[in-house]
């Protein structure tokens, strides 16, 4: 039996299934796990099935009309559950509850369906593929069991799928990843709906925001590396960060590899690389430091606070 039909039978034996997805969920997480979600409601209308997140679900999501979904992941009993299945997270404490979920290792089930390299198999039952997104994979999985995708089902895929592309930009774009966008549109995905709510949403403050950290980018010759900074004054919301890490920094033609550091109010600073050239793996450069992703995407983070120089930031 494929991986693929051993979690379809792990569903269908199952009454009680939570899907987890990583925390500051973005949209390949939810995708994902809504596409799951909505699968096993209309398939087994008898099972519970829950969304959970140990954060909130972002507004841009709420298109997707996900009901089942639970902020409190912190708080849930997990032992309540009879089949866990993580989407989307390269390593376990991406959950947000990895001490409990190694707490419940052998008395409950665990599912991992993920596509970042840095996933070494930490569930029962591991699905990791190095493909576009964990929505791709999920998309595979319901065909699979031949389920027939609905508007609501291939728009959170394609939501997730769009999203980790980068919009069809970055090396996720395989002809895999097009020809399965192209399955979803066949099956009503609404990509106008996912475009006008995920990409083209943002206020005129967040559009001023991306320009004082534009105005102050760093660019290091040595390195070809440039360095964008996000001091805590900026209150900047890790969802408008996250477009301009994934996409418009990426813009930068001569920088090899971009690193943008945030500075989070928890003492740590946050810090994520990213490249588009071929011959970097910034992964690699992640896991010096404790941290993880993809070739093309990763980051870690560390204690520590920004603070203003004359000629720019120092960490302190
Ligand atoms: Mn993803």
């Amino acid at each position: 039996m494929s991986l693929y039909e051993q979690v379809l039978e792990k569903i269908q034996n199952s009454q009680n299934i939570l899907v987890i997805g990583h925390e500051n969920p973005d949209p390949d997480a939810i995708g994902a796990g809504g596409a799951l979600l909505y699968y096993v409601e209309e398939k087994f209308p008898s099972k519970n099935i829950l969304l959970a997140n140990v954060n909130a679900l972002p507004q841009d999501l709420f298109f997707l009309g996900i009901q089942k979904f639970s902020s409190a992941l912190a708080n849930i009993d997990l032992t309540k559950f009879d089949l866990i299945i993580i989407v989307d997270c390269g390593e376990l404490r991406r959950t947000g509850i990895a001490d409990k979920l190694s707490d419940i290792k052998g008395k409950i089930f665990t599912i991992n369906i993920d596509h970042h390299d840095s996933n070494k198999g930490f569930a029962d039952l591991n699905i990791v593929e190095i493909v576009s997104s964990s929505s791709e994979i999920i998309c595979r999985l319901l065909k699979t069991g031949n389920v027939q995708l609905n508007k609501k089902i291939s728009t959170c895929l394609l939501t997730g799928l769009t999203y980790d592309t980068a919009y069809f930009t970055n090396s996720g774009t395989t002809k895999e990843a097009l020809a399965i966008a192209s399955e979803l549109m066949k099956t009503a995905a609404d990509i106008r709906a996912i475009v006008r709510h995920t990409l083209k949403n943002k206020t005129r403050d967040t559009l001023r925001l991306w320009g004082e950290v534009l105005t102050q980018l760093h660019y290091n010759n040595k390195y070809q590396v440039a360095v964008a900074v996000i001091p805590k004054s900026t209150h900047i919301d890790p969802e408008l960060f996250n477009d301009l890490k994934n996409y418009y920094l990426q813009y930068l033609q001569e920088a090899k590899f971009i690193i943008i550091l945030r500075e989070s109010d928890d003492g740590l600073i946050h810090c994520s690389l990213r490249t588009t050239r071929d011959n970097v793996n910034v992964a690699k450069l992640a896991e010096k430091f404790g941290g993880g992703g993809h070739v093309k995407s990763a980051g870690f983070s560390f204690p520590g606070a920004l603070e203003k120089t004359a000629s720019g930031w120092r960490i302190k």
